[in-house]
């Protein structure tokens, strides 16, 4: 399952965006450092086409796409030298597919901490970078020693080549994502779960009455980080709170405010985006479901998301556009019109793809 970490300075609402997005029970106080354990949880996609799909084929089951989410504790300025809780809780994101960065504008005087995004930015890239700067020196020096003996390994000597060029970077307090780096140096830096690496999606987290103006706020972020990352305004608390509520008195809260479905949906959006991760659905009376696959992935490989054996067996994909099919009414009605596209091992998914494997095993 992909899987993004959050990481942000003490109190900047990490744990409640958590909570807000995975329905966790993460630990939210106004005091630094609420968070000493790694949490970990489980986001569904929102997804208005899987929603009426599974209303038009009345299905017994509903089940949406999912991305993990990870919250760890706060990072401070010296965590890299041991302050606050120091950084070893970075561990827990090492492994994350993308990394997202809460950043405090609100302000509530009973919350200590700063209320200056940019400034926050600074100490967490500063922080990070410092991080990734000392393990890769380690595995720098490891893989030089192992590669005195297999220097005809050619994958080796291009993760290598790739590392040393991070460590460069890295000591020049250059976060590797923004440095322009080319998608092939990225890929053969994967090895070494360097956390700036990652994609990044940085979240503002904005007061209640930051919301009416969030340009304002936002807006000198996106400026910073200049399309490096994509940056979102979130009100995590009114959204946290939104989310408690049934979804009638939610809509009603967030409409008022001028928010319409709310943030939250935009963040998972985004996020998954992030990730290159795109939806196809399947359809029936017992079930309806999102299944995530990855742009640029073969009917096989989707068939493969399902099952391993719907992999192995293909044969072809039954195939629709998710709004094309709702306009007929049924798959059945899809069939007998002719509307169902056969497809072979070469077609390559969309998103919002409606499809039916028939494989042999
Ligand atoms: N006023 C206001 N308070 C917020 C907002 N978001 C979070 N808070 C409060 O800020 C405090 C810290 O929130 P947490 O979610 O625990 O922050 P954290 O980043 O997880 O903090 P640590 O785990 O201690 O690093 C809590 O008291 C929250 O209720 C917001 O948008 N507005
Ligand atoms: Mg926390």
């Amino acid at each position: 399952m992909e899987r993004f970490g959050i990481v942000g300075l003490p109190n900047a609402g990490k744990s409640s965006l958590f909570n807000a997005l995975t329905g966790g029970r993460a630990t939210v106080a106004p005091h630094p450092f609420s968070t000493t354990e790694t949490n970990v949880g489980v986001a569904k996609v929102p997804d208005d086409r899987l929603t009426r799909l599974a209303a038009m084929s009345e299905s017994r089951k509903v089940v949406p796409a999912v991305a993990e989410f990870v919250d760890i504790a706060g990072l401070q300025k010296g965590s890299a030298q041991g302050e606050g809780l120091g950084n070893r809780f970075l561990h827990g994101i090492r492994e994350a597919d993308a990394v997202c960065y809460v950043l405090r504008a609100f302000e509530d005087e009973n919350v200590v901490g700063g209320t200056a995004p940019l400034d926050d930015l600074a100490t967490l890239e500063l922080e990070l970078t410092l991080a990734d700067a000392t393990s890769a020196e380690g595995q720098l020096e490891r893989r030089r020693k192992a590669g005195r003996f297999n220097k005809s390994d050619k994958e080796a000597a291009a993760q290598l080549e790739a590392l040393e060029q991070a460590m460069v970077l890295l000591q020049d307090a250059t976060p590797l994502y923004r440095a322009g780096l080319a998608a092939e140096t990225i890929a053969n830096l994967q090895p070494f779960f360097l956390i700036t690496a990652k994609p990044v999606l940085a979240v503002v987290n904005l007061g209640e009455d930051q919301v009416v103006d969030a340009d304002s706020v936002v807006a000198p972020v996106s400026a910073e980080l200049g399309g490096t990352a994509e940056v979102l305004g979130v009100s995590v608390q009114l959204e946290a709170e939104a989310a408690q509520l049934d979804p009638g008195e939610r809509s009603e809260l967030l409409e008022g405010l001028g928010l319409g479905e709310g943030a939250l949906p935009r963040v998972i959006h985004r996020a998954y985006h992030l990730l290159g991760l795109r939806t196809f659905l399947t359809t029936g009376d017992k079930e309806s479901r999102a299944w995530t696959f990855r742009a640029g992935a073969k009917a096989p490989e989707c068939a493969g998301v399902i099952h391993s054996d719907l992999q192995r067996g293909f044969i072809r994909a039954e195939v629709i556009r998710w709004d094309e099919l709702l306009a007929l009414g049924s798959w059945a009605r899809a069939k007998e019109l002719g509307k169902l596209r056969v497809e072979g091992k070469d077609y390559e998914a969309k998103d919002g793809d409606v499809l039916e494997i028939r494989f042999n095993v």
